[in-house]
């Protein structure tokens, strides 16, 4: 059974994976025996991604690469390919989000959070894709949300571009599955990273803030989720445990989308 969730051999390509869930993704699959290549924006953030992995025992590759560049998404590619070979996973992780009321957002910052979300995860997997086509095989692995399924105040350009991920990752294990390639999306739930850490300020008089206490009573598991508890999931997308899995998007979430919230006055 535990060759089935084995990594050993491939090589994983994780975007936007110095720090938070990209992070945590790439070393669960290190330890599952696969080789890591991760690209950030810039150079000073490779390093310290560079130093976590070194860190954490794990002989990572890092590249400097804005994924809503399609000549550096390609030119990222074709070096992978060259110095580490060709790449068997891809993790569509690199992610912004702009909290702005849609009434006062400009196209501008609109587009800027599709460009990274929804536009990027394009570019990347149309990078990968021949060579995956030409091995017959491969695992594209898209990170969604929530907000692949739910709205809320402030977030129209996210959840616009999530739940186009979503469909975006039905039509790649759509068009490619003849080709023995399974594109899967993860949806993780409110997870602790610098992503959120606005939402968990504690207030001026030390109490937690208000989305903080929010989020603990729509989450069955009554906490926030880790990057660790994402581990396991990415690890079965992207092993052969997985091959007749295609076009699923899996919530890890504490149940928050099965649970309608806690009754007011209930504790
Ligand atoms: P994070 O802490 O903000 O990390 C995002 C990473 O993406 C950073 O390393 C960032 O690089 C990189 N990035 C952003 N734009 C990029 C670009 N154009 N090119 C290359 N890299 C880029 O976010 P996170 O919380 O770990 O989230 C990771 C993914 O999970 C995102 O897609 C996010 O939407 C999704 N997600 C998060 C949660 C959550 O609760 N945290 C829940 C559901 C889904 P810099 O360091 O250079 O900015
Ligand atoms: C927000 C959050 C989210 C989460 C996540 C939920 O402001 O509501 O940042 O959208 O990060 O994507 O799954």
């Amino acid at each position: 059974m535990q060759n089935q969730f084995s990594l050993k051999g491939k090589i994983a390509l994780v975007t936007g994976a110095s720090y938070g869930i990209g992070f945590a993704i790439a070393s669960a699959l290190a330890n599952a025996g696969a080789t890591i290549v991760f690209n950030d924006l810039k150079q000073e953030f490779v390093d310290k991604g560079l130093a976590a992995y070194k860190e954490a025992g794990i002989d990572a590759k890092g590249y400097v690469c804005d994924v809503t560049s399609e000549d550096q998404v390609n030119a990222l590619v074709a070096q992978i390919e060259k110095e580490v070979g060709a790449i068997d996973i891809l993790v569509n992780n690199a992610g912004i989000i702009k909290r702005i009321p849609m009434h006062e957002m400009s196209a501008t910052e609109f587009r800027q959070v599709i460009d990274v979300d929804l536009n990027a995860p394009f570019i990347v997997s149309k990078a990968v894709l021949p060579g995956m086509m030409r091995k017959r095989a491969g695992k594209i692995i898209n990170i969604c949300s929530m907000m692949s399924e739910l709205g809320r105040e402030t977030v129209s350009a996210y959840a616009a571009a999530k739940g186009g991920l979503k469909m975006l990752t039905r039509n790649i294990a759509s068009e490619y599955g003849e080709y023995n390639i399974q594109c899967n999306g993860i949806g993780p739930g409110y997870i602790a990273t610098p992503q959120t850490a606005p939402l968990r300020e504690k207030q001026a008089n030390g109490s937690r803030h208000p989305f903080d206490s929010f989020i603990i009573a729509k989450t069955p598991a009554a906490r926030w989720g880790n990057a660790e508890d994402l581990a396991g999931p990415a690890v079965f997308l992207a092993s052969n445990a997985s091959d007749f899995v295609n076009g699923h998007v899996l919530y890890v979430d504490g149940g928050i989308l099965a649970y309608i919230g806690k009754q007011p006055g209930n504790n």
